[in-house]
């Protein structure tokens, strides 16, 4: 991986862009309020759209921060330099992301009441949204084939690491009731579901109205005619869209347009192989 381009943290690569030093130490320090709420994920898994959905079931479905805030200063990342620059302007309750790994949280977040939603997306799908990442992000390295690309996925070498370390360290996460698991899939085959579960979980008593209009602001096509949150803001030196989209697709099973069988074989194998003497399965099949 190009030595500019990614800062190590506790050995995990992140990109420097939006990573430093100060930036990862201010998260390590943070502290976690107990009305806090943050939606954890692998990159790629659906952290944009929890960033749309988040501000909306916490304010009972008012529209206003979601057109008037860009989305990573609406509901920031944790780890990234703009949560020092913006956290006094965040609204109680506060929302973040993060993508780190459950070891790195602050220490006042493991004291704190703070909840935490885990998104988990199937791999295959993450590799595939990876791999068109890294060509429209300037700010990432070249993915080179998708061949190529699998392997860098497969030994970690990726932006927060492995895929299984970070599915491994949240699933085991003991937080009892603070922490609520969901699936990217499950929020493509019925968001309304997804967000009656998400709002049960954050304590929102909303009306179906509200979890209808929420829905419908959080499609996938309504965000990406969003320019709050769909990166066009971003200069196309960082990030190019016509190279690929942000939002690109937006559906769950992708990976089978991308996949030949010899690659689905051996992603299969190497996944199998890091999850065999963990104690959950995943939601999907691998196969
Ligand atoms: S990042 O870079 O880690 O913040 O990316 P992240 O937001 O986690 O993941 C990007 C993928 O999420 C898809 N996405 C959505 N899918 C369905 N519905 C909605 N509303 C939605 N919003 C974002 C986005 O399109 C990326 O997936 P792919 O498969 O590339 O389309």
């Amino acid at each position: 991986m190009s030595s500019q381009k990614y800062i190590y943290y506790h050995g995990i690569p992140m990109p420097s862009e939006a990573h430093n030093t100060e930036s990862l130490e201010y998260a390590r320090n943070f502290s976690v309020e107990d009305t806090d709420v943050f939606a954890v994920t692998y990159p790629k898994s659906g952290t944009v759209w929890m960033q749309e959905i988040l501000p909306l079931l916490l304010n009972g479905g008012d529209t206003t921060p979601i057109k008037t805030i860009p989305n990573w200063d609406r509901v920031p990342w944790l780890e990234e330099k703009r949560l020092a620059i913006v956290v006094d302007k965040l609204s109680s309750p506060r929302a973040m992301v993060t993508h780190f790994p459950y070891h790195l949280m602050p220490e006042s977040f493991h004291t704190s009441k703070a909840k935490v939603i885990n998104v988990m997306r199937n791999p295959k799908d993450v590799l595939v949204s990876s791999y068109f990442f890294h060509q429209m992000a300037k700010f990432l390295d070249d993915p080179g084939t998708f061949d190529e690309f699998m392997d860098t996925f497969l030994e970690g070498k990726v932006l927060f690491g492995k895929w299984t370390d970070h599915v491994k360290g949240w699933k085991s996460a003991e937080l009892g009731n603070r922490i609520m698991y969901i699936t990217y899939e499950e929020m493509v085959q019925d968001l309304p579901a997804a967000l009656r579960r998400m709002a049960d979980f954050l304590d929102r008593n909303l009306s179906e109205e509200v979890i209808q209009k929420i829905a419908q602001h959080c499609s996938f096509g309504k965000m990406k005619t969003n320019d709050m949150s769909n990166f066009s803001l971003v200069p196309k030196q960082y990030m190019d869209p016509d190279k690929s989209p942000f939002l690109r697709k937006g559906v769950a099973g992708d990976w089978k347009n991308h996949f030949s069988s010899e690659q689905l074989a051996k992603f299969t194998k190497a996944i199998r192989a890091e999850m065999e003497s963990e104690g959950f399965s995943l939601p999907w099949s691998l196969d």
